[in-house]
């Protein structure tokens, strides 16, 4: 059996944090005084803590100083922190569970592709840290999805080549990120917002052990 690298967002693949983000920043726009809707939102999915409060604050026509920037940052974080706190397994998104260990079975690599700073943690309080061979994310790149820079890193450290590499997202950056990188990528969601992916699932649930299989034989 071949052995590609199967790379996973977290927000919104993994676990279902997209939803604690959105509250976080909805109340932090509101606190500014700004709207903030579900189209909104969905711009801000995979992309970085700081570029999502340049967006918000590029809507409201707001500008803060450096320090209320940090500050404001600093608060959103704070208040997502307390959403994720009492995280358990529970939270992990249908059939995740089984794919991971599909892969595994079948000595896939298993990595993580993800803008969040938090995530490390996340793994941990979801018990499935020990299943990946590398884990990238918001600490270790500088430039944000959709730069592919977050899911190259995670090929380099598994030795693979880009077309071997199949990225799982839930965000149009993520998935633009995928493609601009050379990868097989699959959006997991809409598929009317994630139609620049290669393959879409509504989630996991519909993602077969056939297709896996067929995945990793595809040369
Ligand atoms: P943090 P992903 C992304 O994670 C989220 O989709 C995005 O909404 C969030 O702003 C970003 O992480 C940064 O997260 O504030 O925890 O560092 O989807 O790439 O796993
Ligand atoms: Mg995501």
């Amino acid at each position: 059996m071949k052995r590609k690298c199967f790379i996973f967002d977290l927000d919104g693949v993994i676990v279902d944090t997209a939803k604690y983000h959105y509250q976080a920043w909805k109340a932090l726009a509101n606190d500014l005084g700004i709207d903030f809707s579900i189209e909104q939102n969905e711009q801000l999915k995979g992309v970085s803590r700081v570029q999502s409060l340049e967006k918000i604050l590029k809507w409201g026509g707001r500008t803060l100083d450096p320090i209320e920037f940090q500050d404001k940052m600093n608060q959103k974080n704070t208040n997502y922190l307390e959403y994720i706190s009492n995280m358990d397994t529970s939270e992990l998104l249908p059939d995740v569970d089984r794919v991971l260990r599909f892969l595994t079975n079948n000595n896939q690599f298993i990595t993580l592709g993800s803008a969040s700073k938090n995530a490390r943690p996340i793994l941990d309080k979801v018990k499935i840290t020990s299943l990946f061979d590398a884990i990238v994310d918001g600490n270790d790149v500088s430039k944000a999805k959709p730069n592919p820079e977050v899911f190259l890193k995670a090929a380099r450290l598994t030795k693979s080549k880009a077309k071997n590499c199949i990225v799982f997202e839930d965000s149009v950056a993520g998935i633009q990120a995928a493609n601009a990188a050379g990868m097989i990528s699959i959006g997991i969601g809409d598929a009317r917002i994630l139609h620049e992916a290669q393959y879409n699932f509504e989630d996991f649930r519909g993602l077969s052990n056939t297709f896996l299989e067929n995945l990793i034989k595809k040369s």
